[in-house]
């Protein structure tokens, strides 16, 4: 067989195939993705976790290989980088970076999440917009997979400045997005306010109220669901897990880490389901409390977070029974279900094994990429139920999703609606989970999900021609 990138034995080797089998190899391939994209370590992650799972895949299929489509695919359609000025409430001129990443667009418009946080890179919102392409693809809608933001940090920040940002952010963003083109959402520090900020802005420039954002407020243009839609939809998700092995999550001690929004919904939805919640986090330690988060605490973390913007140890004043761990995370708390929810990397190959020690039986990913390399390992030796977030968390997504079809059909669906909805794009996710990758006795979620969100994406590849 040929493949239009060999002519040359030198060429075959640099692509990670071997010349003989005509076959991806791994460590040929990272290889590469290393040397053409230095320093972007998350994003080497991200790819390589992929690619652990898609390459016994493909390479058993001739068709993937001879397009080079892993290669293709690992290739943002475009980044896109801008500077943005804006000035603070004291008058100083103030310059961030701005970032679009809009990787894939085979199946639909790209769509993902704005991040603001000190630590945004290009590398990390192309392992973001790299896992969105996936994840996308398993919702069953039709999305591409992008992802954005800036290093801009709105801690501390008035409402006059975050405007002012948003406003300045959008004035250069809006020129390279549009409803059928790239639709953006929240993420880390991109939340109801933001949103709102840059929508206002986008509307004002395009002089157009389209669906060119979603997570809108549910009077001009949000969905109902949207904002507990990740939460949710990661619980229904472990529900699915648990329901597999004849298990459900009622009594269940679960630990969370985040107070944000996934995290928060997270919560929500376990206590709905008569789960028992002892932890949430923030970046200054975790909050452990014996007695169990209820609803009211619950309310009152959402207060400290969305209204105050205040430090999660704040709680104490008003429930002292519980602890504050400063600079930790709760991994060490005894439980049956673990739900990262915060950022990436947050739960090493130590925190895994003290997990699976103290009998966690259920890892369910919130956030993107919160379990190290190590970790996944750790619980995939140890065979304990390991959702990875390309999964578990798609339910925001999904409702994003949804928010655009009723942007497009200018209604709102009833929250009833929605949230079946949400259970059911879950459901079909774990469903294409098992398809690809159940194992003897054992279910992989992490190559189920990869494989299930490739071959969409690929094919749609591969009928385009060469693109
Ligand atoms: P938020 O900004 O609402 O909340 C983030 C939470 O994580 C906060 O409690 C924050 O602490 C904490 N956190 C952030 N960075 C760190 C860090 N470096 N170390 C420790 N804690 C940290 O974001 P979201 O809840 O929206 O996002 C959480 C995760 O979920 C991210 O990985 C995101 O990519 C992912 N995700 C989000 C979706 C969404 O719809 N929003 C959809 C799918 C995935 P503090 O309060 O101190 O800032
Ligand atoms: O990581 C994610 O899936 C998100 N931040 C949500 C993206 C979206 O477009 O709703």
């Amino acid at each position: 067989m040929s493949v239009n990138t060999l002519a040359k034995p030198e060429v075959q080797r640099s692509n990670g195939l071997d010349k003989t089998h005509n076959k991806i190899d791994l460590s040929a391939f990272m290889k590469k993705v290393i040397a053409r994209n230095p320093g972007q370590t998350e994003f080497h992650q991200a790819v390589r976790e992929v690619a652990e799972k898609i390459i016994p895949y493909i390479n058993e299929k001739p068709k993937y290989i001879k397009a080079n489509i892993l290669e293709r695919l690992i290739e943002p359609d475009r980044v896109l980088s801008f500077r943005v000025s804006w000035q603070d409430d004291q008058g100083n001129v103030q310059v961030n970076r701005g970032y679009r990443v809009q990787f894939n667009g085979a199946i639909g418009p790209y769509k993902g999440g704005l991040r603001f946080d000190p630590t945004v890179t290009e590398g990390t919102l192309k392992f973001l917009g790299f896992e969105q392409i996936f994840k996308n693809s398993l919702t069953t809608l039709p999305m591409g997979g992008g992802k954005g933001g800036s290093d801009f940090n709105p801690k501390g920040k008035s409402d006059a400045e975050v405007m002012r940002f948003c406003q300045s952010f959008m004035t250069e963003l809006y020129r390279h997005i549009g409803k059928d083109t790239d639709v953006p959402a929240g993420d880390i520090g991109v939340g109801a306010r933001e949103v709102s900020y840059m929508f206002g802005q986008y509307r004002r420039l395009a002089n157009e109220f389209t669906g060119v954002l979603t997570g809108k407020g549910l009077g001009f243009g949000g969905s109902f669901i949207r904002k507990e839609a990740t939460g949710f939809g990661s619980v229904y998700f472990a529900k699915e897990m648990l329901a597999h092995t004849g298990q459900d999550l009622n009594g269940k001690k679960a630990v969370v880490s985040g107070s944000g929004n996934v995290a928060q919904h997270t919560v929500e939805k376990l206590l709905q389901l008569g789960a028992v919640v002892l932890t949430m986090s923030d970046r200054s330690g975790y909050l452990y409390d014996p007695e169990g988060i209820d609803e009211e605490k619950l309310a009152h973390v959402m207060e400290l977070k969305n209204e105050l913007r205040a430090p999660l140890n704040n709680y104490l004043k008003r429930y002292p029974n519980a602890e504050f761990v400063e600079n930790a995370r709760p991994w060490g708390v005894k439980c049956d279900a673990a739900f990262p929810s915060a950022t990436q990397n947050e739960l090493d190959g130590e925190d895994a094994r003290q997990l699976v020690k103290n009998g966690c039986k259920l890892v369910c990913e919130g956030a993107n990429m919160p379990t190290t390399p190590e970790g996944v390992e750790v619980f995939g030796q140890a065979k304990i139920l390991f959702g990875p977030g390309k999964a578990a968390n798609a339910g925001g997504v999904a409702i994003s999703g949804l928010e655009m079809t009723q942007n497009s059909m200018r209604l709102q669906w009833d929250p009833e609606e929605v949230d079946q909805k949400l259970q059911s794009i879950m459901r079909s996710i774990h469903k294409t989970c098992l398809m690809y990758g159940q194992e003897d006795g054992w279910v992989d979620y992490v190559k189920g999900a990869n494989i299930g969100g490739f071959v969409k994406v690929a094919d749609a590849m591969l009928a385009y021609g060469v693109i």
